[in-house]
């Protein structure tokens, strides 16, 4: 599937299953996430990028608090929920996002009276790529939008987020939906998980001769959802153990120290390691992109991958064979992205070695009896936005 889909497709589909023309069109993106990974619970510091992958939503507000949702990505017909029925827990299929999002912005005050959405989207699903996300801002877009709410962006992903912890039971962090909200073309998102402040950081890789590869391994490991759970449980022990609101109060210089204290609490030791490593590692690369230092980053993404593999436990022999043999290859610096467990991993690489990447990482995923993995160049691209 292209990284596209048109606004006109979408708008006619919408008109052939409700009989009308939408209000409009809105598109929210995918994203991958450069650095900080599995901070955004921690207070901590995250920087996603927006991918050139996006849902797309046609919708129409309706007056009768009835919300009617399809989805050309999934096989079934219009779902037609009553607004008044919408309860956290209950709905486990796709339709839990948008519907979700809708329960939170009403939960939260906000008139929103009905709604006719049809949606497409061409963000991998179940590649930590933030396909959930997109559905939820996109939706979140245009009601906005189309019940004049006001609601600032970084507002609108936290309505999101809060749609996905309650309503569809997710206990995820702000990263992803923030990502999709509130990225800008041609930019990577500093974002400060603790007061959601954002600095744009120009991340334009084609312009120095280099690439970002993701690669979605395509392998899904089962356990995800509960081992997400217990690696917040976790980090939430240790602050408590620390004395600390959240493990983003523990500085980089105080690491050790703080270790020390945690004695024998050897699972929470590397949790604590991994999250105030991983902090520090953003705010390097930061300073790294903000004196043009870009192929430096390399190392420092290298050293997250080894982080998350090592101490948090979240990669998988997929995720560590892309690594492994990028950086045989030549890559600058190779890491898993997302939650882990399965999903993607990007590479980051000299523009003329993309090639000699790509085959050595097929290859390998051959000569192991592994499905071919899914390769694509991520382009910092757009926002959410409204198309039409
Ligand atoms: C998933 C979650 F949704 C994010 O909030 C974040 O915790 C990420 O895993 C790990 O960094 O994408």
């Amino acid at each position: 599937m292209g990284a596209s889909v048109g606004a006109q497709q979408v708008a006619e589909r919408f008109a052939e299953l409700y009989g009308d023309r939408p209000e409009g069109v809105w598109a929210a993106p995918g994203r991958v996430n450069l650095i900080g990974e599995h901070t955004d619970y921690n207070d901590g510091f995250v920087m996603p990028f927006a991918l050139p992958h996006q849902a797309v939503a046609a919708v129409s507000r309706r007056d009768d608090g009835v919300l009617r949702l399809h989805s050309a990505d999934i096989g079934g017909g219009v779902t037609e929920l009553s607004l008044d029925t919408l309860a956290p827990g209950v709905d486990r299929e796709w339709t839990a996002y948008p519907a979700g999002v809708v329960w939170a912005l009403r939960e939260a005050g906000h008139a929103v009276t009905g709604a006719d959405v049809h949606l497409a989207s061409t963000v991998p699903t179940g590649a930590g790529l933030s396909s959930s996300a997109a559905v939820e801002v996109v939706t979140a877009l245009a009601l906005n939008d189309l019940f004049g709410l006001g609601l600032q962006p970084w507002k609108l992903a936290r309505l999101c987020q809060r749609a996905e912890n309650v309503y569809v039971g997710a206990p995820t962090g702000i990263m992803d939906q923030t990502a999709s909200a509130c990225c800008e073309q041609g930019h990577a998102l500093f974002l400060d998980t603790r007061d959601l402040s954002q600095r744009q950081i120009p991340f334009d890789l084609a312009a120095e001769g280099l690439r970002l590869l993701v690669v979605d391994t395509q392998v899904k490991h089962a356990h995800s959802g509960g081992e997400y759970g217990k690696r917040r449980a976790g980090c939430e022990k240790g602050a408590a153990l620390l004395g600390v609101d959240a493990l983003r109060d523990i500085p980089y210089a105080g690491l050790d120290a703080a270790l020390a204290r945690l004695g024998d609490e050897e699972e929470v030791v590397r949790l604590v390691r991994h999250v105030v490593t991983e902090d520090h590692r953003v705010e390097r690369t930061v300073d790294l992109l903000r004196s043009g230092e870009t192929r430096a980053i390399g190392p420092v993404l290298t050293e997250g991958h080894a982080s998350l593999r090592d101490d948090f436990r979240v990669s998988c022999p997929e995720l560590d064979l892309v690594v492994d043999t990028a950086l045989s290859a030549g890559a600058l610096g190779a890491r898993m992205t997302g939650g882990g467990f399965g999903g993607s991993a990007i590479v980051l690489t000299e523009a003329t070695d993309a090639n000699t990447l790509t085959k050595a990482i097929r290859e390998a995923f051959t000569s192991a009896a592994l499905p071919t993995p899914r390769l694509f160049e991520a382009v910092p691209s757009p926002g959410a936005r409204r198309l039409s």
